[in-house]
């Protein structure tokens, strides 16, 4: 009788521990969310990290009856670090999705894990349009290189400009934007003279040197989020040479600062600040009374469409992970903050508006002011491959 009551009750305490867990990996939905928190690119980890908790603090934390709980990971912007951490929380804290990825290395370093583990990887910064090629479990709610700068160089050509000095950080996204640039530009006749500064601590003086001695009739910019007030900053007044790129040189978290030497530039991108429409006044009113009055940029549209696309798709999957997760993201669509966009369900890539647009003192302060949109624009450098 004695020996009876003990195997009952210690089954019964297997049964429990069981169904505990069960349970537990039922109900929550872990979501890591690695970003360099410190370091040169802390801006994009910082804007991205409120973006997430803005998306929960409107959405709720329950998904299809999952408790969605974020996991926030500091990689310090060391492709190692963001290695490590993917591998820890997949294995110990078994998360159901990666995300985050403030630049290209970080973001190829994890791929392998993702496909190994089936987990799915939400790249919300990284911008070189390999990217998506690295995992059939990776997503991307940012952009690509390519995809903001073709039209840059259909603008130039189409406003008299003839001779242009491409001055990009030499990296994925850097040379993406240099070649896709050139490509376009010299198609339409236009003359193309190229510069790569290195991505650590560059040292701009020697550059735009060379930029003033060519004399072009503009000067295209590539620098990572956050790295544009410094470029300006080391002599761009001086050299009186127009400033055109893809948007991520005037980018929202530092433009104000940047001063009047960067009025009149012209960029290409995706996402402004200054959009103008119900869904970005609300998220920008929201965005900024949650953070101090901090400006949203695009990293931060970035990491809010990035949690939509998870909750839309735990929706869609009634609460499943893996592999029904990433399935149900492709071919996704919704009104995003900076316009209509869509997830492509052949690159996983997003399709989105690419807009022209103006750096203008708006009451006070500057802005990327859009005055012409490219609607749904696909990455160019996957949609030639599938031609
Ligand atoms: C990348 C592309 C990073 C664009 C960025 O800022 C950016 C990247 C940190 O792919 O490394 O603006």
């Amino acid at each position: 009788m004695r020996r009876r009551t003990v195997l009952t009750a210690a089954g019964a305490a297997v049964a429990m521990l069981a169904l505990r867990g069960a349970a537990s990996a039922q109900e929550t939905m872990k979501i890591g969310l690695i970003l360099p928190m410190t370091g040169s690119f802390a801006s994009t980890g910082r804007q991205i990290e409120a973006a997430a908790k803005l998306y929960m603090q409107q959405s709720g934390d329950t998904v299809a009856g999952k408790k969605i709980q974020l996991i926030v990971k500091d990689d310090t912007g060391v492709a190692d670090v963001t290695k490590r951490l993917a591998q820890e929380l997949i294995v110990n804290d078994k998360v159901g999705v990666i995300a985050g990825f403030g630049l290209t290395p970080l973001a190829l370093a994890p791929a392998p894990l993702a496909t190994q583990a089936k987990v799915p990887a939400v790249v919300m910064a990284a911008a070189t349009a390999t990217i998506t090629e690295a995992s059939p479990y990776i997503v991307r709610t940012s952009f690509t290189l390519p995809q903001a700068t073709v039209p840059m160089a259909d603008w130039a050509s189409q406003n008299g400009i003839k001779k242009v000095v491409t001055l990009v950080s030499d990296y994925g996204p850097g040379i993406d934007a240099e070649k896709a640039f050139s490509g376009a530009f010299g198609a339409k006749g236009g003359q193309v003279e190229s510069l790569r500064v290195p991505l650590a601590n560059p040292d701009f003086s020697p550059f735009l040197q060379k930029v003033a001695d060519a004399k072009p009739d503009a000067l295209f910019v590539f620098v990572p989020s956050g790295v544009g007030a410094q470029f300006v900053e080391r002599g761009l007044d001086k050299s009186g040479i127009k400033l055109i790129g893809p948007g991520d040189v005037t980018d929202d978290d530092i433009l104000n600062g940047m001063g009047d030497v960067a009025l009149g530039a012209i960029t290409t991108q995706h996402y402004s600040a200054a959009h103008d429409s119900p869904e970005n006044k609300a998220f920008v009113e929201a965005f900024k009374k949650a953070n101090n009055g901090m400006r949203p940029n695009f990293m931060a549209v970035g990491g809010y469409d990035g949690m939509h696309l998870i909750y839309e798709g735990l929706k869609k999957t009634n609460g499943a992970g893996g592999e029904a997760l990433i399935n149900a993201m492709k071919g996704m669509s919704w009104m995003s903050p900076r316009g209509p966009v869509s997830i492509d369900p052949q690159t996983r890539d997003i399709i989105q508006n690419i807009y022209v647009r103006k750096v203008e003192r708006v009451n006070g302060e500057l802005y990327n002011v859009e005055f012409a949109t490219i609607a749904n624009v696909k990455d160019p450098v996957k949609a030639a491959k599938s031609n």
